[in-house]
């Protein structure tokens, strides 16, 4: 649809940015924090340890000034788990009490909303050795971990997201250092649904719970949403793109928003004799929970094309963005109509409003985008950083969101990622995505001085226009 008339960004539009506790924070053994899984996983070679990374955890008052500086109206980042309960359960950790206080106070001296992530990839090491998610235990963990967050950070913390990307941990868990399989696992599919599961239970109560402890506060999902385009308008192509698109994105929503199992994905389950094992009482809980808005990260569409035999050969997918497939379900497939970033993911700005008008459209919540962004080899030269890829990559996006707005859909706000570089998931410190840029390095821990990139500048032009000015 072309619009006349674009409609302005709403007043009170959350323009930030976003973080990870495990990939920006550093001190990961510091004050009593505990290992979680990221901490004990082998790295992938040639990567950062997570020793130091940004160092968020020693800079944060710097960090947030910077910020502040940009203009930020929230700021997303996530708690590290093992850093409040260093087990996962049992003893509180006063000292990572301490550090998130003084961070979301930091935030609100600045008049930035805290937006807080409760679970981030990063699993307790020793809740692992319990068996992880496949413990039906794991569900008790964590309701008792929100339990611990919203006491402790409920008066000051009014918008909260569950579990990032829980759709990326399910599939292509392993890649990114989480995924836990008992010795014996004979049935692969089935122990991941399985833990999938608990987790959508866990967040059920969790969301249940804030909205009990905390009345005046907002909760949410935030799983990594790429609309599923076919590969050709060949309706065996729609079919495989409506499959993929039903085990990628709807089925977790489905879970989150209307507590029911997606039928698309359940016969997938079926096929590989998968489906998960239902406490007494899932069906009620997973049904009682309703979240008040949609966080979604959006870094590109994915393609995909039909797979009419059980010997398919099926590409296994690289990462969160590298669509996979199912032998029978779905081929994934490169979208020839779109350029690709210096690390492969291909880039779609327009996609980023087909997702929206669809997720919209499913759901009918509040959208909340807690990333989105550009991963690149940025050069320090002098004291700049000439990232004008990266403020291109950003202004088309956000154009797109102004045409949502246009469209109808209710936007809360935009948290890119990254506020500032940290190390990536596997790929290093040297995919950066930060506005700010720190110095440091894959192989030496450098400086950690910070400096602003050229997109700080543009993106505090932004925030002042209230998107109103996009131009660089
Ligand atoms: C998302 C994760 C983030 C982040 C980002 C970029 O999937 O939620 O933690 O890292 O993607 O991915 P990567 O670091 O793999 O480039």
């Amino acid at each position: 649809m072309l619009h006349k008339k674009l409609k302005p960004f709403p007043e009170k539009f959350f323009w930030g940015a976003s973080t990870s506790a495990y990939q920006v924070e550093g001190a990961n053994l510091e004050d009593g924090k505990g290992p979680s899984c990221q901490d004990v996983k082998e790295l992938p070679p040639g990567t950062a340890d997570l020793k130091t990374c940004a160092d968020h955890y020693h800079h944060y008052k710097e960090d947030v000034a910077l910020m502040a500086e940009m203009g930020f109206k929230s700021y997303r980042f996530s708690i590290a788990w093992t850093r409040i309960l260093p087990k996962g359960d049992g003893e509180v950790n006063p000292k990572g009490i301490e550090f998130y206080n003084n961070l979301i106070n930091e935030c609100l001296k600045y008049n930035i909303t805290p937006i807080v992530t409760m679970f981030h990839f990063d699993m307790p090491a020793e809740l692992d050795k319990r068996g992880s998610w496949s413990n039906r235990d794991s569900v008790d963990w964590f309701v008792n971990f929100a339990k611990v967050l919203f006491e402790n950070f409920g008066d000051r913390v009014k918008y909260w997201l569950t579990i990032n990307e829980q759709n990326m941990l399910t599939l292509v868990g392993p890649l990114i250092g989480t995924m836990i399989l008992p010795k014996d696992c004979k049935n692969v599919t089935k122990e991941v649904y399985q833990q999938n599961h608990h987790m959508l239970v866990a967040q059920a109560k969790a969301m249940v719970l804030c909205h009990k402890m905390i009345p005046d506060a907002k909760i949410g999902p935030a799983p990594n949403i790429a609309y599923v385009y076919p590969a050709s308008c060949k309706p065996e192509d729609v079919l495989a793109a409506q499959n993929y698109n039903a085990i990628r994105n709807w089925f977790y929503l489905d879970l989150a928003v209307k507590g029911i199992y997606n039928n698309l994905l359940w016969a997938y389950l079926e096929e590989h004799d998968a489906t998960p094992t239902f406490a007494e009482g899932d069906a009620e809980i997973l049904k009682n929970a309703h979240p008040d808005f949609i966080g979604f990260n959006y870094y590109t569409t994915s393609t995909a094309e039909a797979s009419n035999s059980w010997d398919d050969e099926i590409s296994p997918g690289a990462d969160q963005q590298t669509a996979r497939g199912e032998a029978g379900f779905y081929k994934g497939f490169r979208n020839p109509n779109l350029t690709q970033t210096e690390f492969g993911w291909e880039i779609d700005p327009p996609g980023f409003r087909v997702t929206m008008r669809e997720l919209y459209d499913r759901y009918h919540l509040p959208l909340l985008v807690t990333e989105n962004g550009l991963g690149a080899y940025d050069k320090l030269e002098g004291d700049k950083i000439h990232d004008n890829y990266r403020i291109k990559y950003l202004q088309e996006h956000i154009k797109q969101i102004q045409l949502a707005i246009t469209d109808g859909v209710e936007m809360l706000g935009y948290n890119p990622w990254s506020a500032i570089d940290l190390v990536s998931t596997h790929e290093g410190i040297r995919k950066r995505y930060g506005l700010i840029y720190v110095d440091t390095t894959d192989e030496a821990v450098g400086s950690l001085k910070r400096y602003r990139k050229d997109s700080f500048y543009w993106y505090k032009k932004v925030i002042a226009s209230n998107g109103a000015d996009l131009s660089d």
